[in-house]
């Protein structure tokens, strides 16, 4: 009875930890970073990797704790990685299970001298790196997440090298679609780039965590399991378009000669009758394509663009 009662003690202090997981450790330049050990204590702990708590996934894309897992802040004794642009960053994860869903990989820059103490949720993000069904059908297709599995559990990102030098938080991050809803896996490093460019990303490429994804995305709300996954080839990678891809944002035609903006109406007031009728579908929601038959209207300024034959987002 004793041995019995101390087996099942040590078995639930580690419930479903290796069911999930997420980034241990990185590399970059011949550098190895150990991450945070979210089942040790934090005390003393130091590492370039923001601290998370479990193994556990996030699962509301509107929670806080999608930007940098839970919770994402600074540890005490947060470190930070000079990392060169145009370099590669290796990220580790535990012996991973899940081998459908896309692999991602964003930066935001920090304002001022240091990341430290900066909260992830007050940033800017850009992707520059995803990769989602790479072959096969969604439902039994081979995936990002399949192809890190494959490569030793690590996805290699590489940092841009027109990325302008400065502090950043680095985020690399699995989703997980063998259930619904998705598992996000996110974790967080604070990296300096060196070296860099000076191509800012556009507006259109840069979004908020959380934000950027909602649960009612084609990419996240996605049933593998259904008739049409098992014949579909088509997955569209959920966020904003890629750094370096989204650069063309159309500005009204202004008046030649003259820099001045039009003047404006008053806006009506909020007690007023309803606006005219406009799109309903948000910035980066599906509009159309074959077998669509949702809502078409972008809501403004977006208008609804032909990506394939069977996507058209609002962008
Ligand atoms: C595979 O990953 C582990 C860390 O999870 C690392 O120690 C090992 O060196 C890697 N093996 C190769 C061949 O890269
Ligand atoms: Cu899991």
């Amino acid at each position: 009875m004793f041995h019995l009662a101390l087996v099942s003690a040590a078995l639930s202090l580690f419930p479903r930890a290796f069911a999930h997981g997420g980034v241990l450790a990185y590399s970059n330049a011949g550098k190895w970073y150990d991450g945070w050990h979210p089942y040790n204590t934090p005390v003393g702990q130091t590492s370039i990797q923001r601290p998370w708590a479990t193994y556990d996934p996030i699962q509301d894309p509107a929670s806080s704790t999608i930007a940098c897992n839970d919770d994402g802040m600074s540890s005490a004794a947060q470190l930070t990685a000079t990392v060169a642009a145009g370099s590669a960053i290796v990220a580790y994860w535990n012996d991973w299970p899940h081998p459908y869903g896309p692999m991602l990989t964003y930066l935001a820059q920090c304002p001022g001298s240091t990341c430290t103490g900066v909260s992830a949720n007050s940033l800017k993000w850009f992707k520059i790196d995803q990769s989602g069904l790479i072959s096969g059908t969604v439902g039994n297709g081979y995936w990002g997440s399949g192809k890190m599995i494959d490569n030793n559990n690590t996805w290699t990102t590489t940092i841009p090298s027109s990325v302008p030098s400065g502090n950043y938080l680095i985020r690399f991050e699995t989703i997980a679609l063998h259930s619904l809803p998705a598992q996000f896996y996110p974790e967080c490093a604070q990296i300096t780039i060196t070296g860099g460019g000076n191509k800012a990303p556009s507006a259109s490429e840069l979004v908020s965590f959380p934000g950027a994804y909602k649960s009612t995305d084609p990419g996240i709300n996605l049933n593998l399991y259904s008739n049409e996954a098992q014949t579909s080839t088509q997955y569209i990678i959920p966020g904003p378009p890629l750094y370096g891809t989204g650069g063309t944002v159309t500005q009204p035609p202004s008046n030649p000669g003259t820099s001045a903006p039009a003047p404006t109406s008053a806006p009506p007031a909020t007690t007023q009758s309803p606006p005219p009728p406009q799109g309903t579908v948000a910035q980066y929601g599906q509009c159309g394509g074959i077998g669509y038959s949702g809502a078409t209207g972008c809501v403004s300024p977006f208008t609804c663009t032909k990506l394939n034959d069977y996507y058209s987002q609002c962008l």
